[in-house]
């Protein structure tokens, strides 16, 4: 009997676990960025990306409907300025974890064609170096949030 408890346990855990060796691409988690003003034409987005698989994977660009140009940045600090840079791509090594928040590397939506309105949300596809993609929902929170966000 307990034996049986002890493999159904596990069969559970295969089940449900997000570490399951079967997933086969990238897995990203609360996406968000913040509602912007409306003469406002550049915005940045944060999300969590998890490696769960065998595989190391390249994020070799972004697009979304509600900008002219997406991109990926990177942070770079030149005599004592801190200044945002262009990546060409993101490499995502196997069973690594990139977190895209403030003050690091985000994605940089510019040219938006309309205002982020408090509690929308719109898609972001993150093109992997195999030509396979992730469509992935954004929130938009409002910008008091921000204050928690920013040191
Ligand atoms: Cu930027």
């Amino acid at each position: 009997m307990t034996n049986n408890k002890y493999i159904l346990f596990f069969l559970i855990l295969l089940f449900f676990s997000p570490l399951k060796s079967g997933q086969e691409s990238l897995t990203f988690h609360g996406a968000y960025t913040f509602e912007t003003f409306s003469e406002q034409k550049a915005c940045a987005v944060y999300v969590s990306i998890f490696n769960n698989t065998g595989k190391d994977f390249i994020i070799s660009s972004v697009s979304t409907d509600i900008s002219e140009k997406a991109e990926i940045h990177g942070i770079v600090i030149q005599k004592e300025i801190t200044k945002m840079k262009k990546m060409e791509n993101l490499l995502i090594k196997s069973k690594q974890q990139v977190f895209l928040q403030p003050g690091g590397i985000h994605l940089m939506l510019m040219g938006l064609k309309h205002q982020l309105k408090d509690g929308s949300s719109f898609n972001v596809r993150f093109i992997l170096g195999d030509g396979s993609f992730n469509d992935v929902k954004v929130m938009v929170l409002n910008k008091k949030m921000r204050e928690n966000f920013i040191e």
